[in-house]
């Protein structure tokens, strides 16, 4: 008869990456499994006292620290010396290939390094205990993840195909910016129309004497044209030499 395929997660020793274990113990989960995490810094003895009181079937253990060649051999021991070494020890972590042929060969299963599928993994977890317990005692892999709520799925529905349209041009900036620079991390924009007048500029304008006083730009240009019909005058110095 199908049931559930139990499985502890372990973190033995130091280390504190966690990040894989937990992908590894949701997928698992996904797949239908019982999933037991024993959560950080666990001891050996720790991680196989756990999974004789929740009876599991498999021992899965993540070890990112490089003490695998020391952690994978003392939880098999532990296992065996319990009465559970009929039971699978698999995992993974940062194990260089020639580690895990080692460790293989001494009773240990597949381990898996960065990058697995966990799709992958869940297939090696199957297939060992369809060969152990036979193909009856496998439960079906559940359906794709659960139904999406209505509202997402409305979100996320496909769009029908829109008549292919022109973006209307960009309307003309008459009165902004007409170019901007980058001047000594700060942006300037120069603006093509006037600036708003000071309180002087409008008293100026509304007829104050000072209002006739001709513009800069205006009086240089007067003043080259009188220079330009002027006869040539001595220069300064000549003319104090002179007297
Ligand atoms: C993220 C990260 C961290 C994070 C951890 C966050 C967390 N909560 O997990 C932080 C910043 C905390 C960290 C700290 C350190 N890190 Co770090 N870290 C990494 C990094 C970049 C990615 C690990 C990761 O999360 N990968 C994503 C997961 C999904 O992938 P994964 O864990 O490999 O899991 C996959 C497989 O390995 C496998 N798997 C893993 N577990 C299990 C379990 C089972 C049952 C199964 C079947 C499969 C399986 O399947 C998974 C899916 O593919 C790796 C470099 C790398 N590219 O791997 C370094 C790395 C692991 N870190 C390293 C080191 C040295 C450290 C520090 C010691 C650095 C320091 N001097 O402080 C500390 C130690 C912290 C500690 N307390 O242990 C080294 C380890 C070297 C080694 N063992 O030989 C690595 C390899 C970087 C390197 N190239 O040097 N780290």
């Amino acid at each position: 008869m199908a049931r559930k395929i139990r499985v502890l997660v372990g973190k033995p020793g130091l280390d504190g990456h966690d990040r894989g274990a937990k992908v590894v113990a949701a997928a698992l989960r996904d797949a239908g499994m019982e999933v037991i995490y024993t959560g950080l810094h666990q001891t050996p003895e720790q991680v196989v006292e756990a999974a004789m009181q929740e009876d599991v079937d498999v021992v899965a253990l993540s070890i990112l620290s490089g003490a695998h060649m020391t952690l994978f051999p003392d939880v098999l021991e532990l296992m065996q010396q319990r009465g559970i070494g009929d039971r699978l020890l698999t995992g993974g972590g940062i194990i260089p290939a020639e580690d895990m042929d080692t460790l293989k060969r001494s009773g240990v299963g597949r381990l898996f390094g960065p990058g697995s599928s966990t799709q992958d993994i869940v297939h090696y977890i199957r297939e060992w205990f369809a060969e152990k317990y036979g193909r009856d005692a496998l439960g079906p892999l559940p359906a794709a993840p659960a139904r999406l709520t209505a509202a997402f799925e409305e979100d996320h529905a496909p769009k029908p195909a829109r008549a292919a349209t022109r973006p209307e041009p960009a309307k003309p900036r008459a009165k902004v910016a007409s170019s901007s620079s980058e001047a000594n991390g700060r942006r300037r924009v120069k603006r093509a129309t006037a600036p708003a007048r000071t309180a002087s500029q409008a008293k100026r304008a509304a007829g104050s004497p000072r209002a006739a006083k001709p513009k800069r730009a205006a009086a240089t240009k007067r003043g080259a044209k009188r220079r330009a019909q002027a006869p040539a005058r001595p220069s300064a110095k000549r003319a104090t030499r002179g007297r």
